[in-house]
């Protein structure tokens, strides 16, 4: 029978892609569904520490029966700017409930240049998504990150959340990211992640990242 891991998520695109992944390998995978504002999301320094504070409150909500036997997975993910030291960060779904994608262009405003290469330098930042799987007692930890930089405007009406502000870095083909104004293999071309499909995100999503990296620690079902 396969095993069930519960994804503590309100995020249905999240629980779709987890399930991409996963129930190849043998897990259902099921959302676990709490009332808005029962889980509390801390103000903590790193997004292990969120995820591992959900997963602490998530377990709450499982009978004994299903500690004994079922999984739980929690994601999260935030968009870190260099030049702001990492800001908005831990603080992403904050941030963008408040001063949105229009904010975070504003708060970048000095740093511009007319060649392309030196912009993306300045205005680099990334994406960062940690996924955290509870099984037996024990936390399982995957990292991903997704290198860009900040457009100068806001583009595309494809996505979510900071997407239609963020262009990620090519890759090589290796799907490895390159540094900022490096060609590669694969290219957005300057588009922002709101400009562009959900499957050709996947080839540079920090989420997805983050779910293999997971998956490699994990044994078949
Ligand atoms: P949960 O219910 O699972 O917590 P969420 O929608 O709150 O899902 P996260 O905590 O993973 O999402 O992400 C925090 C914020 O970071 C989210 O509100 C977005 O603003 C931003 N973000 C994360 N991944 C993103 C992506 O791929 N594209 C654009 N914005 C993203």
């Amino acid at each position: 029978m396969a095993r069930t891991i519960w994804f503590l998520t309100g995020n249905s695109g999240k629980l779709k892609e987890a399930t991409h992944h996963l129930q190849p390998l043998g897990y259902e995978v099921r959302q676990l569904i709490v009332e808005e504002g029962e889980i509390v999301e801390p103000q903590v320094e790193s997004l292990e520490e969120v995820a591992q504070s959900k997963i602490t409150q998530a377990l709450l909500h499982l009978s004994d029966d299903q500690q004994s036997q079922d999984m739980i997975l929690v994601e999260d993910a935030g968009l870190f700017v260099d030049n702001l030291n990492g800001f908005p960060g831990v603080y992403s779904s904050y941030v963008l409930d408040t001063i949105g994608c229009k904010g975070v262009l504003r708060l970048l405003e000095h740093l511009q240049s007319e060649d392309t290469i030196q912009c993306a330098q300045l205005r680099s930042a990334q994406f960062q998504a940690v996924a955290a799987l509870w099984m037996d007692g024990e936390i399982l930890y995957g990292n991903g990150v997704c290198p860009g930089w900040i457009a100068l405007e806001s583009s595309g009406e494809d996505g979510f959340g900071f997407d239609p502000v963020f262009t990620p870095n090519d890759l090589d083909a290796f799907g490895e990211p390159l540094p900022p104004g490096t060609y590669g293999e694969k290219s957005v071309h300057g588009k922002t992640f709101g400009d562009i499909s959900l499957e050709e995100k996947q080839a540079y999503s920090h989420r997805s990242r983050a779910l293999n990296d997971l998956l490699r620690q994990l044994p078949s079902a």
